[in-house]
């Protein structure tokens, strides 16, 4: 058969790369052909997402920034300063945490997806204009973030002014300066050239990008037995062949964004500026609670035991 997999990038960024080793998976092993439909070619992540329940499109890698909407509940993976810092950790994390492997799976199922893997995409930066150092440096200033609730939440916590943008408005947006800045992990900032619109990249040690991949349900559900295996054998070596690909991309991405433009001031703030943004936003957590109720709670606490056992991976 002809499967259909649309993804928010394009086939060079890192969900374009995941696509395509799944892809080739499939097609070594199989007589099954897949296409891939990069960013632009079906529209907003959140129309692709109908299209995916639709049953239009049998697979969709469609990111928790956007599927707050949709499962309130996997905006926790955008609530700041929860996941590790180290690589380690966050493989462990994301391989064998219980949340990820068991509990989302079950939400997922109820919106007629089949979730099929979550994998991060790289330490989210923030571009902005001009520097900052505190909440208060950011009085005023407009970022942009995905339409999701908890990040609007996060961003006003940090002390700016979020502004909710599906991605094809973003560049746009900072060209016209609408908006100051926006959050990206360093190979997307690089590759989409958002330091042409951007003064300062500053890393303030928020957050890891997290995406999903997921099946359409009946789909799924209605493959043969060997189907499913080949989909689950696919994805491991996808999920394992990403992983391994972004050692060392941060750092890549850094390099070519200062080539391109020597000008561009990047700054990491040390510790004792972090914990002003980290405190600023203690107050997150119980706004995802109120978001998502008894079964958000449940899962911020089984996240927090998964996380606690990949520390010192
Ligand atoms: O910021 C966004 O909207 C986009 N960021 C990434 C890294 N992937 C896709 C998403 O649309």
């Amino acid at each position: 058969a002809n499967w259909r997999y649309a993804i928010e990038e394009s086939l060079s960024e890192v969900q374009g790369v995941y696509a395509t080793r799944f892809k080739e998976v499939v097609e070594a092993n199989s007589s099954h052909k897949v296409q891939i439909y990069p960013f632009g070619t079906l529209g907003e992540s959140v129309d692709v997402m109908e299209q995916a329940q639709a049953g239009i499109l049998q697979f969709v890698d469609q990111s928790p920034g956007f599927t707050g909407s949709l499962i309130p509940e996997a905006q926790i993976f955008l609530m700041p300063y929860v996941l590790p810092e180290k690589q380690s950790e966050i493989n462990y994390f994301f391989k064998n945490s219980k949340v990820i492997n068991e509990t989302f799976p079950k939400l997922y199922a109820e919106r007629d997806l089949e979730l099929l893997s979550m994998f991060p995409e790289g330490r989210v930066h923030i571009t902005t204009q001009q520097p900052f150092e505190t909440p208060e440096d950011l009085d005023g200033v407009k970022i942009r973030v995905m339409t999701s609730p908890l990040l609007v939440e996060t961003y006003k916590s940090f002390g700016a002014v979020p502004t909710p943008l599906p991605w094809g408005e973003v560049f746009g947006a900072m060209q016209t300066k609408m908006i100051q800045g926006q959050e990206n992990p360093m190979f997307y900032i690089e590759s989409t050239k958002m330091y042409e619109v951007s003064e300062v990249i500053t890393d303030i040690g928020h957050n890891i990008f997290t995406t999903a991949v997921m099946a359409n349900k009946r789909f799924y559900d209605g493959l043969p037995a060997e189907d499913q295996a080949l989909i689950q054998k696919a994805i491991g070596e996808a999920t394992d062949y990403i992983l391994e690909y972004q050692q060392g991309l941060e750092e890549e991405s850094i390099a070519k964004v200062k080539a391109a433009k020597p000008d561009i001031k990047l700054v990491s703030l040390d510790e004792d500026k972090r914990v002003r943004f980290r405190e600023a936003s203690s107050s997150v957590k119980e706004k995802f609670v109120t978001m998502t109720g008894d079964s958000g709670k449940a899962i911020l606490e089984q996240m927090e035991a998964d996380l606690q056992a990949a520390s010192g991976k």
